[in-house]
């Protein structure tokens, strides 16, 4: 254990209370990484001097092929983002009628499908791994179930193996939104391999971003090459559209980006991964706190620091803690708060669906996503460790305090 430094030890130090901001500016979840600057803007001035812009101009194109490379898979096909990646996957898949996903991720997932006109049926998950719970995964498939979409939420990749062998015995499609796993490995190969798809988001919000973007990775060559197809409005060449496409086309501004962060990627996982078992050390040990573990003999990017908050052992709520955190600039998130399921329109569609997910319930309201980037320094991982060790440990004073 750090020793504990001593930011504010007493609640009436709080800022809710009267107290100063422990911070002068805000902390925020998701900051983004940036790369060697020199870099990017040469390649910024590069792109610009060749006047090539978009629609598979060269930066997009080693982009794919290092990222492919990265991954060990067959195809990367860049896209605009990670939602439309994801839209162009389903459709590419077929995924029709109903559709398997937790409720318990970014609501994107749900949208992708529903935006398809696919029906998102939501899963309940595994309170220890956030992830889907397989053994009540089976009992959520109809006759109208066309597929799964699996999460690997926080970059811990779900239950793949079971989940293969469920899709393979129900003749399921099986694809895996990686949208926080770039960079991950399971049983000795990156995640971007699994499922007949994997997609991944390259928002600015990921420890590794193009501004806006995404990719699909997949070994499948007839899949990729419909994907290319569909993410270039389907043109088989000038003037020959044979397919419905979109345009999911990655810009070379992007790109550059991308080339650029992944040049960093080493260092951004260094740094991130230092500051979240700083955030370990400082929070393991208090009662009623649990740290999502983040494994570290495999391949992980650290890039979410999560914490479950019990209520009734800390004698303090999530969202009261979450009200204090970012009273001292520390803005904190309360990802996936409410679940996808008590979003519209599934609120409205499926207005019971919450009595089948009870642990995805409880989880939404005990969790707390905390600052992490390259950005945030070790004595401010310390500082935002102590202040929550004070909160928590007085607990009920302070939701008295509170009102
Ligand atoms: N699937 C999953 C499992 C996902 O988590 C996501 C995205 C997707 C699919 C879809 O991929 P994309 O289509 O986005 O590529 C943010 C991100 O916008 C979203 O990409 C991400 N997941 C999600 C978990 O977080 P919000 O609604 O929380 O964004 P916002 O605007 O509140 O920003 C988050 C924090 O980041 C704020 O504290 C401010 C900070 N921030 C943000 C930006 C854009 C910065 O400091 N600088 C910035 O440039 O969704």
């Amino acid at each position: 254990m750090p020793s504990p430094v001593n930011v504010k030890s007493d609640p009436s130090e709080l800022a809710l209370f009267g107290g100063a901001p422990l911070f002068s500016e805000p902390i925020h979840v998701g900051r983004p990484n940036i790369g060697d600057r020199s870099q990017l803007l040469a390649r910024i001035n590069a792109l610009l001097d060749r006047r090539w812009l978009s629609n598979k101009g060269p930066f997009v194109q080693e982009f794919e092929l290092r990222v492919a490379d990265l991954l060990g898979v067959r195809h990367c096909i860049a896209i605009t983002n990670g939602t439309l990646a994801l839209e162009i996957a389903i459709r590419a898949l077929g995924l029709t009628g109903e559709v398997l996903v937790p409720s318990f991720t970014f609501i994107a997932t749900a949208h992708a499908l529903q935006w398809q006109g696919t029906t998102p049926v939501f899963c309940d998950i595994d309170s220890r791994t956030h992830a889907l719970d397989v053994n009540r995964l089976e009992q959520m498939i109809t006759p109208r179930t066309t597929g799964i979409i699996g999460v690997h939420v926080w970059g811990e990749p779900c239950a793949i193996e079971e989940l293969t062998e469920i899709a393979r015995r129900r003749n399921l499609k099986l694809m895996f939104d990686a949208s926080h796993a770039f960079g991950c490995s399971h049983t000795g190969q990156m995640i971007g391999n699994f499922g007949i798809a994997e997609v991944f988001s390259f928002h600015a919000t990921k420890y590794f971003n193009t501004f806006e973007g995404g990719a699909i990775t997949t070994n499948d060559d007839a899949l990729a090459a419909k994907i290319r197809l569909m993410k270039n409005f389907g043109f088989a060449g000038y003037d020959n559209v044979i397919y419905i496409g979109t345009n999911g086309k990655m810009s070379e501004v992007a790109a550059a980006m991308g080339l650029t962060g992944l040049e960093s990627l080493e260092q951004f996982i260094a740094a991130i991964r230092l500051n979240y078992v700083r955030y370990r050390k400082c929070l393991e040990d208090i009662t009623g706190l649990r740290v999502f573990p983040v494994r570290e003999d495999v391949k992980r990017n650290y890039q979410y620091v999560v914490v479950e908050i019990d209520e009734e052992r800390t004698g303090i709520s999530r969202d009261l803690l979450v009200r204090l955190l970012h009273a001292e600039n520390i803005l904190a998130r309360r990802y996936f708060y409410p679940g996808c399921h008590r979003m519209e329109p599934y609120r409205s569609y499926f207005p019971n669906a919450g009595l089948l997910l009870p642990e995805t319930e409880a989880l939404c309201n005990r969790v707390i996503v905390l600052p992490n980037d390259t950005t945030l320094k070790i004595e401010q991982v310390e500082m935002i460790g102590s202040l929550i060790r004070m909160v928590v440990e007085n607990g009920p004073t302070i939701t008295q305090r509170a009102g």
